[in-house]
């Protein structure tokens, strides 16, 4: 598509919107203020540069063994910056601790410190973006009997315990140097796989380890504390000691930020409509954005309804600044790169949807009852030439329109991927 007939039928599609009392122009400024979080761990498999190879476990597990995996720190981040530079719009990093350099040296995770991030905080500092963080809870020895902070073994506990305080100094360290809060997730993977007689033991355990955790005075403007639940996972399909009910609960009295992940609940049940009442006891929240097919599969996030409904959810609220959005998948059976644009770009086009939408007009015929007008409304609004908006956004933000992008995927693959 040439320039100028972007352009053309972008004018034609303002004038389309502003009829609905719609400003595209200032819906697009809107939306490039809205960063989403790219999950370092798409990348390469959840691996990490821990030791070389990297391990996988548990419960989290990359399938595919599409050819082109990043397997240090400088391949990660010229995947991630390539990634980047086809999405319009600046936005942020997710890392986690298994990411780290270590220059050669044995680091046991309650060592770490944010030296050890130092070329990450350089490199986004370069490409101007700002870093989220994640300890790692899993793939290690001390996680192998599926216990970390809610271990009965005092000393493994422990170990956790300074792991989750060593993270938050280095969420801290980022946020420092990038002038905006780091989010730092806690997810652990502890449960059992079969019948379990105590549940309440591990939970105690899980709240008395938090709050070790969370007591390390940190910055609040530099570091902000999420927790996120999880129904089920592999090996631990039975109880999860951190469900939903305990880490709301925790949220709220230790005013933490609750992670809601679109594929930790119930198959048919959607994160979309836990965000507002959430939000009436919680200042702010953070979205592990995902797509399970049948079970928690962390599958590429695409423009489906599950994924609007999320968007609607944030806009319709006036939630914007109280949501943090990061994504959540990890496919290794296409390109990687071509995973992260397809994901990014899936949330910002559903952002896109749900910012063009005539809320206002939609609030007041509910308000006076009028069902008919507003499911009408509703029904109109899905033909309006939201695609021809979107196109200019990524022209006007000089970024490939429409399959471009995937040309250039394709000739970074030839040139840099094929030949790892
Ligand atoms: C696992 C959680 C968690 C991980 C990442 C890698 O079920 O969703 O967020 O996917 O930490
Ligand atoms: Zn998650």
């Amino acid at each position: 598509m040439s320039n100028s007939s972007v352009e053309q039928s972008y004018s034609l599609a303002r004038q389309r919107y502003a009829e609905l009392g719609v400003n595209t122009d200032s819906v697009l400024q809107l939306l490039e203020g809205i960063p989403i979080s790219m999950q370092c761990w798409q990348g390469d498999d959840v691996g990490g540069f821990e030791s070389v190879g990297g391990l996988s476990g548990g419960g989290i597990m990359a399938t595919g063994n599409y050819p082109g995996r990043a397997r240090n720190p400088e391949e990660l981040r010229a995947d991630a910056a390539r990634a980047m530079s086809l999405i319009p719009g600046k936005h942020r990093f997710s890392l986690h601790a298994i990411y780290l350099e270590h220059g050669g040296k044995k680091i046991e995770r309650n060592q770490l410190g944010p030296e050890h991030f130092q070329g990450w905080m350089d490199w986004a500092a370069e490409l101007g973006i700002g870093l989220d963080f994640n300890p790692t809870f899993f793939s290690h020895p001390m996680a192998a009997d599926g216990f970390t902070l809610a271990s009965r073994d005092e000393g493994i506990r422990r170990f956790w315990v300074e792991h989750g305080i060593a993270c938050r100094k280095i969420g801290e360290a980022f946020g420092r140097r990038q002038k905006t809060p780091c989010v730092t997730n806690v997810w652990i993977p502890d449960g059992m796989k079969d019948l379990t007689i105590d549940r309440k033991g591990p939970r105690e355990l899980l709240q008395k380890s938090l709050d070790e955790l969370f007591a390390a005075p940190i910055d609040r403007s530099c570091n902000l504390d999420a927790v996120e639940s999880k129904l089920f996972g592999i090996g631990s399909e039975t109880y999860v000691v951190g469900s939903h009910e305990f880490y709301l609960g925790y949220a709220v009295e230790n005013k933490k930020l609750l992670c809601l992940d679109a594929g930790h609940f119930h198959p048919t049940e959607t994160i979309a409509d836990k965000i507002s009442s959430v939000l009436l006891f919680l200042e702010e929240i953070l979205l592990h954005v995902s797509r399970g097919v049948r079970w928690d599969s962390d599958h590429v996030v695409i423009l489906n309804d599950d994924l609007r409904a999320i968007a609607e959810e944030i806009v319709r609220g006036g939630f914007l600044d109280r949501v943090h959005i990061g994504l959540d998948f990890f496919d290794a059976s296409i390109n990687r790169v071509a995973a992260w644009v397809i994901g990014v770009r899936a949330m910002l086009k559903a952002l896109l949807s749900a910012l063009l939408e005539p809320t206002a007009k939609l609030r007041e015929l509910e308000v006076q009852g009028d069902f008919t007008s507003r499911l009408v409304l509703l029904e109109e609004i899905k033909t309006l030439p939201f695609g021809v908006v979107w196109d200019y956004y990524c022209h006007s933000r000089n970024v490939p329109v429409g399959l471009k992008w995937l040309e250039q995927v394709k000739e970074y693959e030839r040139q840099v991927l094929t030949r790892r």
